[in-house]
């Protein structure tokens, strides 16, 4: 038992007959499932039907007792996943229609040419090693089967294949005719392949002399491409593109805007149907609050983009921070599409060696009000089309998928690739739904209810309660930003340095000083409330009624100030620090008592790895405290436990390689 199975253990005790009036690759792999998967009745018999119902929308699908409706092939193959999972659960009997949400469902991977994953915690890459070996073995074949398996198991139907802090290299022959083989292998799991594009790329590899979008021979360069890709993959799905961000090119470069770099690479795509994901993720240098600035930098192009251009934009203003409010942006543009951009590879939340079950974060953001057309726009609405009724609608998820036999490095990490898969698919889902399921199928036999009380119900509280434990040892109270610089796992608070950037320091988002904590993002600060619409923005601007969890995000906040349960914000802080390291020991002590209840070999490993969270969940509380404390100069409550470290260790010992 080493995870490398995932959720899809099912063996099937049973023989089904299928009746199909088509075959097809995607069938085949549909009726393959069935068999190896089917837990219902001896020898029935079930029926693939293409139907033309109007309720039956995309690749949806529809089930009943003894048929699967849709009207595509991967429709039937979405709805071949969900039966078998209904039967898994016991819940098959009865019938069941499912439309998705999104239109594309797309998995981003920061996987560099030469094996190693940005942000990634779970090995090295699956698709590439180096230039001198770009061949496919039987193994790759195997892994990228199932990889294409788990994914159409959650409906996620797209993948970008390389890091956005992209390699021009990507778009040379040798590469490409690796990304088409690749192609090739997902292709009949209904994954359409996406590259990640680098802007100068008809520059560098292309030997022009320029890369400006209105460059004819650039336009021409970058269309010849496209017709060079599409003739290689004829379903390629387009381009994700980094710009003007964090030092990559764009076409700033040249005196143009976004939209001149997106339109073109549109324009190249357009004829054979390619889409192009442009990332609103962009900040400059300068004395405005970087929060603000990609609404700044896009808001005024909305309508100019092409049709097939979708801005992607990060859950949160800032980078993917344990919590954020959601941007802006996306209650901010009337006709371009917007998609979110979640992040389930851990880059801020314990990487792999924390357990954060993230699909409550991503809940949050979806059900999040930005009232773009009155009550109830939330940023779901605002993003799945049905506020704007534009048909290009999409989301993506930065992937936490590497090498690892388990994939993700943590056993609970799996979770998150499928969490991210099942809210792509419906993003009304719940996340006690879906940690339920996940729970069930991963660690469960088919069915089995016996282990309801003593393993499903404390391990999903445990997740669920995952997330928020993270803030409350990170970050509570709207804190954010203040890791140790570059790996971003441990605590750096005191983290300055005049000779980077500002807005890569910790001092610069925590402003503390001897009055109190927080940046002020009201009007008498950095005035970013000013992005959201009415009521919100009013009520953020508030320090009396912004919700609590975002004060420091908003509010400079004194240490006095009396907090809605009466203690001041200094006690309250120092109340959170500690309520999150108690959660962890009471997960340790979740997870103890369902030994026996698990593999042994799943068990020890989540047990280690809880164990490190333990200690790094008291790292966090002591730092903060002890660093927040020389500001406050107050006493920590005495029914508090005491820091265990000293705070000139902890700052030693988090800027350690061995740390990370
Ligand atoms: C940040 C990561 C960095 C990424 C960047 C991005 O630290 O490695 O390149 O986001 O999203 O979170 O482009």
């Amino acid at each position: 038992e080493d995870g490398h199975e995932l959720w899809l253990r099912n063996k099937s005790a049973t023989n089904v007959n299928i009746q199909t009036a088509k075959k097809s690759p995607v069938l085949d792999i549909a009726i393959n499932e069935l068999k190896k998967g089917w837990l219902g009745k001896n020898d029935a018999k079930l029926k693939f039907e293409f139907s033309t119902d109007a309720s039956i929308k995309g690749d949806g699908f529809r089930l009943e007792r003894s048929t699967i409706k849709a009207k595509t092939d991967l429709g039937i193959l979405y709805g071949t996943f969900e039966m078998l999972r209904r039967q898994y659960l016991g819940k098959a009997d009865e019938n069941f229609s499912s439309n998705p949400s999104y239109s594309r469902r797309i998995l981003n991977h920061w996987d560099n040419l030469d094996g190693s994953v940005e942000r990634g915690y779970a090995g090295k890459s699956i698709f590439w090693r180096n230039d001198q070996d770009l061949t496919i073995s039987q193994a790759d074949r195997e892994l990228y089967q199932l990889y294409g398996r788990a994914n159409a198991s959650v409906g996620i139907n797209g993948t970008v294949l390389n890091n956005v802090n992209a390699s021009a290299k990507i778009l040379t022959a040798p590469y490409l005719k690796k990304v088409q083989a690749i192609a090739g292998i997902l292709r009949p799991y209904g994954l359409k392949v996406y590259l990640s594009v680098n802007f100068s790329a008809p520059v560098t590899i292309g030997k022009l002399k320029t890369a400006d979008p209105l460059d004819a021979q650039v336009r021409k360069w970058w269309a010849d491409k496209a017709k060079e890709i599409y003739q290689l993959v004829p379903d390629f799905g387009g381009f994700l593109v980094k710009a003007n961000s964090e030092g990559q090119p764009g076409p700033q470069d040249f005196g143009r805007t976004h939209v001149d770099g997106a339109n073109m690479m549109a324009d190249a795509v357009a004829p054979f149907g390619g889409i192009v994901m442009w990332r609103a993720f962009v900040y400059q240098t300068s004395e405005q609050d970087r929060t603000k600035q990609a609404y700044n930098e896009f808001l005024h192009y909305d309508g100019q983009f092409k049709k097939n251009v979708i801005l992607q934009v990060k859950n949160g203003p800032l980078d993917f921070q344990p919590r954020e409010p959601f941007s802006a942006l996306f209650g901010a543009m009337n006709q371009t599409p917007v998609m979110p951009e979640f992040q389930i590879t851990q880059e801020y939340l314990g990487q792999s060696k924390q357990l954060a079950f993230l699909s409550t974060l991503w809940e949050e953001c979806l059900n999040s009000d930005t009232y773009q057309k009155g009550k109830g726009s939330t940023v779901a609405a605002c993003t799945d089309g049905t506020l704007s009724k534009n048909p290009l609608t999409a989301i993506a998820g930065v992937a936490n998928i590497g090498s690892d036999r388990n994939w993700t490095g943590h056993i609970f990490a799996q979770s998150n690739w499928y969490a991210f898969g099942r809210l792509a698919w419906n993003n009304q889902l719940k996340s006690e739904d879906i940690a339920d399921e996940w729970i069930r199928q991963t660690f469960l036999d088919a069915g089995e209810k016996a282990k309801d009380q003593a393993f499903v119900k404390p391990v999903k509280e445990m997740m669920l309660e995952s997330r928020e434990a993270i803030v409350n040892y990170m970050m509570p109270l709207g804190l954010h930003h203040i890791f140790a610089e570059g790996h971003h796992y441990g605590p750096a608070p005191w983290f300055a340095n005049t000779k980077i950037r500002a807005d890569w320091t910790s001092v610069y988002y925590h402003k503390a000083d001897t009055i109190g904590l927080g940046f002020n993002r009201s009007h008498t600060g950095s005035n970013s409330v000013e992005q959201y619409h009415e009521p919100l923005r009013s009520k953020l601007d508030n320090l009396a009624t912004c919700p609590e969890e975002y004060l420091l995000w908003f509010h400079h906040v004194p240490w006095t100030y009396k907090l809605k349960n009466g203690k001041d914000l200094w006690t309250e802080l120092c109340y959170r620090y500690d309520t999150g390291v108690q959660q962890v020991r009471t997960f340790q002590k979740t997870w103890d008592k369902v030994h026996g209840l698990v593999d042994e070999e799943r068990f020890t490993a989540v047990q280690s790895k809880l164990r490190t969270q333990s200690r790094d969940a008291q790292i966090w509380k002591d730092a903060c405290l002890l660093y927040f404390q020389t500001f406050s100069k107050r006493d920590i409550p005495y029914d508090i436990e005491r820091p265990v470290h000293d705070l000139e260790a902890l700052k030693k010992l988090t800027k350690s390689k061995s740390y990370e």
